[in-house]
């Protein structure tokens, strides 16, 4: 079995922590949340990765109560509040009952889908981010907080796992160099891979 691994301060690997079951319920959330879209960037680039929000939208680089399509924001459901408490508290050990996260982000990645190195820094809260990985397996990057080169330390994520920043960890650089197609289990019926990240907004 692979071990729970802090990888730096306040950054914790906590492998299979959602069981078959857990993970097809996500799947089955995510299938039922809308407008999964490429987001792009103001410097004319288009991520690979379709997304979601959940509570607020995110755009670069910033937070709204609105789409900017029509469409309206999926409401932060309380059941997924509960899980990302019961997750922190498992990576750290210590009670969370006093996180509140307001925010999702859904990402889903199909086979030649990445993220770049990047910081997490549009939310006003430093609180940890509690991320859930579903399907197939990937390449998690994980940085420095100085820059978006080295050191870094390559990580794989696989269906099941959670990873949660906080603390010194919350700004570090991280990014998704590549997925590993093919390696989700059949059973959960997921051609992909899905990321679900949980922020407190500070707004
Ligand atoms: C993913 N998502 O797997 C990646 C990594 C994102 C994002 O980076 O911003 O949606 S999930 C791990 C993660 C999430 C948020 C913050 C940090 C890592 N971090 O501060 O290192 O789709
Ligand atoms: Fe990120």
């Amino acid at each position: 079995p692979r071990p729970r691994a802090e990888l730096a301060p306040g950054a914790v690997h906590v492998p299979d922590w959602l069981g078959l079951d857990e993970q097809r319920e996500l799947v089955a959330a995510c299938r039922g949340w809308s407008g999964y879209r490429r987001t792009r960037l103001p410097n004319g680039g288009v991520m690979s990765v379709k997304s979601v929000c959940l509570g607020w939208h995110w755009y670069p680089y910033g937070y709204s109560r609105t789409t900017g399509d029509g469409t309206p924001v999926h409401p932060f459901p309380d059941w997924l509040g509960d899980l990302g408490r019961r997750a922190l508290a498992d990576a750290y050990g210590e009670p969370s009952d006093g996180y509140a996260p307001d925010i999702a982000l859904v990402n889903f990645y199909d086979a030649t889908a990445k993220m770049g190195q990047h910081q997490d820094k549009d939310e006003r809260s430093l609180a940890p981010v509690v991320s859930f990985s579903l399907g197939d397996a990937c390449v998690f990057r994980f940085g420095n907080t100085e820059t978006r080169g080295k050191p870094y330390t390559d990580v794989e994520l696989r269906s099941g796992d959670v990873f949660v920043f906080g603390g010194p960890s919350r700004l570090a650089y991280h990014g998704v160099p590549k997925t590993l197609p093919g390696t989700a289990d059949p059973a959960l019926g997921l051609t992909g891979r899905l990321n679900i990240t949980l922020r407190v907004s500070g707004l």
